[in-house]
């Protein structure tokens, strides 16, 4: 079995119990290790993750989790992480930490005899994005896409990364934690076929003859199975944290969702 997981926000200053949540989530990483080969983790597990060039002593409250990424490299499961867009600062140290290999960029594999789009979501969009929405919309996604690469600037990244791990994190975690309670206050729920980012870039591909079976998304904290084209069907992985959700490939090759809560 394939397993595929997103958006853990670990270390969420909105999350009370933070412990709880950690060990919750190594719970269901331990029930996946019964019949896993590999999973993939399709970014932000942390709420805020930077590696600073001073040793960041925060970090430790993770270990737990660290530690059972450990122990299933070592039963021999392959662990893959993408990079989220609040978790995208890693520049070796999680790889190092977890064993795990890190993709900092969408990608595309083939399991099972399925080619399935791998991508945390972030950034995704249909090219007539400036368009297709109105305009208020297009202000907000331009708005989003600065301060996006304002995040991947190296220059910036070396600066934040100079930063006492202290004060870094005192911005970081305060920042993520203020869009975590945004969404609860606010969710943003499926938006519909003609208008989710995610969906109409899948469709795109398809229209392209980028054929995929499988797209597969974190980031919007939606639970979405949709077909978009005959034998094409995007997932949106939902998140571990408040609706548990996860996606499993079984060996015909078949994807299907599953929530943690009702096991
Ligand atoms: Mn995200």
């Amino acid at each position: 079995m394939i397993y595929f997981l997103s958006d853990a926000h670990l270390g969420s200053l909105a999350i009370e119990r933070g412990w709880v949540h950690q060990k919750k989530l190594i719970d269901l990483l331990e029930e996946m290790s019964k019949d896993a080969v590999s999973i993939y983790m399709l970014g932000d597990m942390f709420d805020f993750w930077m590696e600073y060039f001073i040793r960041d002593k925060k970090k430790r409250q993770f270990e737990p989790f660290f530690k059972e990424l450990r122990k299933l490299r070592r039963k021999g499961i392959h662990i893959h992480f993408f990079t989220g867009n609040h978790d995208l600062w890693t520049f070796g140290g999680l790889e190092k930490l977890t064993g795990a290999e890190i993709h900092y960029e969408p990608c595309t594999i083939i399991r099972y005899g399925k080619a399935i789009y791998l991508a945390h979501g972030d950034g995704l969009m249909p090219s007539d994005w400036e368009t297709r929405y109105p305009q208020p919309v297009v202000r907000k996604i331009k708005r989003f896409m600065r301060l996006r690469s304002v995040f991947h600037s190296p220059f910036l990244q070396t600066l934040f990364r100079s930063l006492p791990p202290s004060w870094g994190n005192w911005f970081g975690y305060n920042w993520a934690k203020k869009s975590r309670l945004k969404e609860i206050e606010n969710p943003c729920p499926y938006k519909g076929e003609n208008k989710e980012e995610l969906v109409l870039f899948a469709k795109e591909q398809e229209k392209q003859h980028n054929h995929r079976d499988y797209y597969i998304f974190g980031h919007r904290h939606i639970e979405l199975d949709l077909q978009i084209a005959s034998g094409s069907r995007v997932v949106i992985l939902g998140d571990c944290f408040q609706q548990w959700t996860y996606a499993k490939l079984d060996k015909k090759g078949n994807l299907t969702m599953h929530n943690f809560d009702n096991q």
